[in-house]
């Protein structure tokens, strides 16, 4: 979802290839062994496995909307706060996600005794960084000003993931800020065209352009 983000406004068309993740072509794994999506080869053969560095990339391409220049802060200001997103609210958004993969950690103590989940305690820690990005958007419409920028996009779809895990419960939170902007950016045209579906993509298929 980030890299097609970035794709679609910078308007650098690239051939997109839509991976099963249970069934791996033999390419990405050449190009890109640790098997993760997104994997983008530059005309170059330069090989980036990295979403954020697929973004930095397009954006440095073209960035019609200014997405690196954002309206207040720098760029090293929203590098940190992906850094805080893709650090430990990952972490905590993929045990509160899928408690299931990480049944097997160490249940702390104080978890137990404060009676929830392990679940519950990291929806507890992840919903410090959202009240922060709450207070953030409380200022400005965007983290970084009036207008989106590249933290915007590299930080949503993990807000998204963490608010659909129980909805109910993220629409109750006092976060009317974070709700709005988390509303606004799923109602947004570019939000749409990164959920388009492709079907997966076969040797000798046809190129797909995106965006
Ligand atoms: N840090 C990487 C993480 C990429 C990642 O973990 N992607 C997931 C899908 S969103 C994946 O490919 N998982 C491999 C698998 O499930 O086999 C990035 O941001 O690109």
């Amino acid at each position: 979802m980030r890299a097609r983000l970035a794709l679609a406004v910078s308007g650098v068309v690239c051939e997109l290839r839509e991976v099963m993740l249970r069934s791996k072509p033999q390419g990405l794994l050449e190009a890109s062994p640790k098997g993760t999506v997104p994997v983008l080869i530059t005309r170059h053969g330069q090989v980036l496995d990295q979403s954020l560095d697929i973004m930095r990339w397009a954006l440095e391409q073209h960035d019609p909307d200014h997405w690196l220049m954002p309206e207040l802060g720098s760029l090293p200001d929203m590098q940190a706060l992906i850094a805080e997103c893709d650090g430990g609210f990952k972490r905590q958004l993929d045990r509160y996600k899928y408690p299931g993969r990480f049944a097997s950690e160490r249940v702390d103590e104080t978890i137990e005794q404060n009676g929830c989940t392990a679940a519950q305690f990291q929806r507890t820690e992840g919903a410090r960084f959202l009240a922060q990005l709450d207070a953030q958007l409380a200022k400005t419409s965007h983290l970084f000003g009036e207008r989106a920028a590249w933290a915007d996009m590299a930080v949503a779809p993990f807000v998204r993931q963490f608010a659909q895990t129980d909805q109910a419960w993220f629409d109750q939170q006092p976060w009317p800020d974070l709700q709005r902007w988390l509303t606004n950016w799923l109602a947004s045209d570019l939000y749409s065209c990164t959920m388009d579906k492709y079907p997966p993509w076969v040797p000798g298929a046809a190129a797909v352009r995106f965006p």
